[in-house]
């Protein structure tokens, strides 16, 4: 059964709101921001009243995009009703966190997504799971739709499509990907301003952080397993924060014949979080699980109450275990 509403419905309810709220979901990311910045553009060149929200702090690589600046994040959101809330790259109503208390009444909840896992939660819903990324849904929308594109819309969608796909190489990307970017690169976005902020700059801090961590990474079970830490006194003289251990465990799994990848790290005194990757038939979930965490095949995570080597000791035997057996 198609659970979802017709492109048609959609555009006649939000054509029939004057005042909408366009929503990200927790830990937005640049699918995710994107999107919200392009429909929070046409909305607003269509005349209405928006309010756009990034549901927690905004990734400083997406500052660039023109638009960025007028987010808010959700403790500014004043207690307000409104006709409708668009909700785009959330698979559930939970991923609106806290945000949903600042709402006044029941407003139509349109629900616009590409996770398979996706549970219709919306009142109207327009659910892609064939499709790459959010973004690219949103451009198929505009597209049926016949709304103009712009320079700032295209900048921010061709982010979204990037990032979500992992620069067009995901499964995932298909010809309508394909066709969509096609579709916003007729708009001239600036790639080497999306290329430069989105998949190059990090802050000299996140370097370091990387560095600290390759330095002292094994290579081990015949080159199949490669694992890094950083401990509590690195992560204080380096006064690392959350956003520093972002895609390091990347650079562990992304060397030559390295199949599994774990990366260690005590940002907290007695607590290490584990990150594991796994590709080649491993499944990164098994180990996890065995010390209270879960994810998916290709990336999970858990955190151990100990102290580093107490925690490597422990999570590398059960690794070496899996590896082996
Ligand atoms: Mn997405």
């Amino acid at each position: 059964m198609n659970k979802n509403h017709s492109i048609t419905k959609v555009k006649q309810i939000i054509d029939r709101c004057d005042n909408l709220l366009v929503i990200s979901h927790i830990l937005p990311d640049g699918d995710n921001v994107g999107s919200v910045i392009a429909m929070m553009h046409l909305l607003r060149a269509k005349g209405k009243q928006v309010t756009a929200v990034i549901n927690g702090t905004l990734p400083p690589y997406y500052a660039f995009l023109s638009g960025a600046e007028s987010l808010i994040a959700p403790e500014r959101l004043e207690e307000a009703a409104y006709d409708a809330v668009i909700c785009l790259d959330m698979s559930d109503h939970g991923r609106g966190g806290e945000l949903w208390q600042k709402i006044k009444g029941t407003p139509s909840l349109i629900n616009i997504d590409h996770h398979i896992s996706n549970d219709y939660f919306g009142d109207y819903n327009y659910v892609k799971a064939e499709a790459s990324s959010t973004a690219e849904i949103v451009t198929s929308l505009f597209v049926a739709w016949h709304e103009p594109f712009t320079k700032e819309i295209a900048e921010a969608l061709y982010t979204g499509m990037v990032t979500d796909s992992g620069s067009f190489t995901y499964p995932s990307t298909s010809p309508q990907t394909m066709t969509m970017a096609a579709v916003l690169l007729k708009q001239n976005p600036d790639l080497e301003a999306i290329r430069e902020n989105v998949l190059e700059n990090v802050s000299f801090k996140r370097k370091k952080v990387l560095a600290a961590v390759l330095n002292d990474a094994v290579l081990a079970e015949n080159g199949i397993l490669c694992y890094g830490a950083i401990d509590y006194e690195q992560v204080k003289a380096l006064e690392a924060e959350g956003p520093d251990f972002e895609n390091i465990i990347d650079h562990l799994i992304g060397v030559i014949g390295v199949k599994y990848a774990v990366f260690f790290r005590a940002s907290e005194p007695g607590v290490v979080k584990v990150g594991f990757r796994a590709r080649g038939g491993f499944d990164a979930t098994i180990v996890a699980a065995e010390f209270g965490g879960g994810g998916h095949k290709a990336a999970a995570g858990c955190s151990v109450s100990g102290n580093l080597s107490q925690v490597k000791a422990a999570v590398l035997a059960a690794v070496r275990r899996y590896l082996g057996g």
